[in-house]
């Protein structure tokens, strides 16, 4: 997966990408970070990529022919059009499936925004994908491209040491994860709960599907609507909710 993230703050993107499970990916070569300033294509002397904004308000705005100018280096170097996501409050959220979705291009340029905005005739003309990751605002896009990077760079092929993990967790089928506990086995009067140390595999098994289903009831019911629970595991439910 190559990533390409369009910016004022390269060196915020490279240092967080370089950290961790998305650092050692890019160590390995399964990901790459290409992190471009627009800055760099301001075309005057004082480096100026802002204005302000027609029909007067707050802030400044970023102007098209920068934005447009770094997209474009980057299309004549593919040699294609290439996915466009532009971070916005005003996009469709990002959720799991869109990362899966993601995570099956080559390729990918994320467009980050400041001040007030960009001005809107270049989103129309280079974005393909509107994205926000939440119904909060922040002060740029830099934080949501990277979280979208660190959710699709899991789902990469190698990134993960452990090729269950990518599958198995949170989400992937809309239930929240199990609790875990490792060693001691007492730590300030709490024990381990026993099945996890009787070695039956089946039952541990069954512990940590109950556990799922009954935490996701708890915290998350609007999640148990998609998840494919059988009849008895829906019976467990009508019994044990309240009592999570
Ligand atoms: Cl993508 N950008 C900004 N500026 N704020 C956000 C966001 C994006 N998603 C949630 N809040």
């Amino acid at each position: 997966m190559k990533f390409h993230v369009l910016t004022l703050f390269p060196e915020m993107i490279e240092q967080g990408m370089n950290t961790s499970i998305t650092g050692r990916a890019m160590e390995k070569g399964l990901i790459s970070l290409n992190a471009v300033n627009i800055r760099d294509f301001a075309g005057n002397k004082h480096m100026k990529v802002d204005d302000y904004p027609y029909g007067g308000g707050a802030g400044m705005v970023m102007q098209a022919e920068p934005v447009y100018a770094a997209y474009h280096s980057l299309e004549e170097q593919a040699g294609h059009k290439l996915r466009v996501v532009y971070l916005t409050p005003q996009g469709k959220t990002f959720h799991q499936k869109m990362a899966e979705e993601l995570a099956q291009e080559e390729e990918l340029v994320f467009l980050c925004g400041h001040y007030e905005g960009i001005d809107e005739r270049v989103l129309e003309e280079v974005v393909t994908d509107f994205v926000s990751i939440g119904d909060y605002v922040l002060t740029g896009g830099e934080l949501p491209a990277m979280v979208m990077m660190d959710a699709i760079s899991r789902l990469v092929g190698g990134v993960l040491n452990n090729e269950t993990s990518a599958q198995s967790e949170s989400f992937q089928d809309s239930l929240l994860e199990y609790p875990q506990y490792s060693r001691p086995e007492i730590w300030r009067d709490k024990v381990v709960p026993p099945v996890l140390m009787s070695g039956h595999h089946a039952n541990i098994e069954k512990w940590r599907r109950e556990q799922s289903i009954l935490r996701t009831a708890k915290w998350r019911p609007d999640l148990l609507e998609k998840a494919e629970l059988t009849k008895k595991e829906r019976e467990l439910l009508k019994g044990e909710v309240g009592n999570v």
